[in-house]
C-alpha cells in the first residue's frame, strides 16, 4: 500500500482540509497519515467567531518519532496552513521526514476568487511561495497561482488560454515543481475543469467537465485530495488530474439540488464509491 502524510488544519464543521483529504485518499486505497497543525471550530470562509488552536509546536516531535521508527512516505501533501510559522515548521517537518523516494504535494491553499482567504495578509504568498519551491507537484487554482507570481487576477471572461499556460510556466521557473495543476479553469463555453502541466515532458493539457455555474467550499480540498492520491498511487498526471475534475463536478452536482444547505461543503460523501473503483 501506498502512504501519504497530509499536513493540513481540522475544520471541526465545514468539509475541508483533513476531514476531506482523510477519507477520500483512504476511499482511493492509499494509506492516509495526518498531521493537523490547528484545529478550528470551521473554516474561516461563511463563518464569523470561529476558533482556531495552533496545535503545531506538535510537529517536530512528530516527526523526530517518525524518523526513529523508520516510517517511509511516499507524499507528503500540504493543504491550508494557517500562518507563516506554521509553514516554516512544515518546511522543517519535510525536510525531516523525506527519503529520496518522497514526493512532496503542495496545494498553496490560501486564496479563491481574486481574494486571500479571511485569516490572511497580501504578505502570505510569499512564505507560501517558499514552500512551493520544495514541492515536486504544485496544485493552485487560479487566485493563487496568480498570487504566487505576483500577477494580475483575471476573472472569467478576462482570461484566455493564454494565460493560464502563462501561469503555469511562471510557476515551473520560480519553483523545482515538475508537475502544475492550476484548477478553477472556465472559459464561458460550458467546460469547467484544469490545466495540467508536465514540465519535464513539456507537454501540457486542459482536462474538463461540464460546468456546473456554482461553487462550494472546499472542493479545491477534495480535487487535490484525489489528484493526490492518483499520482501516488502512480497514475499518469493527465488521467490523475481527469479523474479529480471528474469527482470534483460529481461532488458539486450531487449538493447543486441542496445549494444553500450545503454552502460550506459538498457531499462528496456520497461520491466516494467513484474512488474505490
Ligand atoms: O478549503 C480551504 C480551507 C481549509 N481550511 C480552512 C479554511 C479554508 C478556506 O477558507 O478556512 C480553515
Amino acid at each position: 500500500m501506498k502512504r501519504i502524510a497530509t499536513i493540513q488544519d481540522i475544520s471541526c464543521f465545514g468539509k475541508c482540509s483533513i476531514t476531506v483529504a482523510l477519507p477520500v485518499v483512504s476511499a482511493m486505497g492509499v494509506e492516509c497519515c495526518i498531521v493537523p497543525t490547528s484545529i478550528l471550530s470551521t473554516h474561516t470562509s461563511g463563518f464569523k467567531g470561529f476558533t482556531f488552536c495552533d496545535v503545531s509546536g506538535e510537529l517536530m516531535p512528530i516527526a523526530e518519532h517518525w524518523k526513529k521508527e523508520n516510517i517511509e512516505l511516499d507524499t507528503v501533501y500540504t493543504g491550508y496552513l494557517g500562518s507563516p510559522e506554521q509553514i516554516s515548521l512544515v518546511k522543517k517537518f519535510i525536510e525531516t521526514v523525506k527519503t529520496e523516494k518522497t514526493q512532496i504535494f503542495v496545494d498553496p491553499a490560501m486564496a479563491d476568487h481574486g481574494r486571500m482567504y479571511p485569516a490572511f495578509d497580501g504578505d502570505f504568498p510569499k512564505y507560501m511561495l517558499e514552500l512551493c519551491k520544495t514541492a515536486d507537484v504544485l496544485c493552485p487554482n487560479i487566485t493563487e497561482a496568480a498570487f504566487l507570481l505576483g500577477k494580475k487576477f483575471l476573472r472569467e471572461g478576462e482570461y484566455g488560454e493564454d494565460y493560464i499556460s502563462d501561469l503555469a510556466r511562471g510557476l515551473a521557473s520560480v519553483t523545482n515543481a515538475r508537475k502544475i495543476v492550476i484548477t478553477g479553469v472556465k472559459y464561458g463555453d460550458g467546460r469547467h475543469g484544469a490545466l495540467a502541466y508536465d514540465v519535464n515532458g513539456g507537454e501540457q493539457r486542459y482536462l474538463f467537465s461540464e460546468d456546473q455555474g456554482t461553487s462550494f467550499h472546499g472542493t479545491g480540498d477534495i480535487f487535490s485530495a484525489v489528484l493526490c492520491g492518483a499520482l501516488t498511487k502512480g497514475e499518469g498526471l493527465f488521467d490523475a488530474t481527469q479523474l479529480a475534475v471528474d469527482f470534483t463536478v460529481e461532488c458539486i452536482k450531487r449538493t447543486l439540488p441542496e445549494k444553500d444547505k450545503y454552502f460550506y461543503g459538498v457531499k462528496f460523501e456520497e461520491c466516494l464509491g467513484m474512488l474505490t473503483k
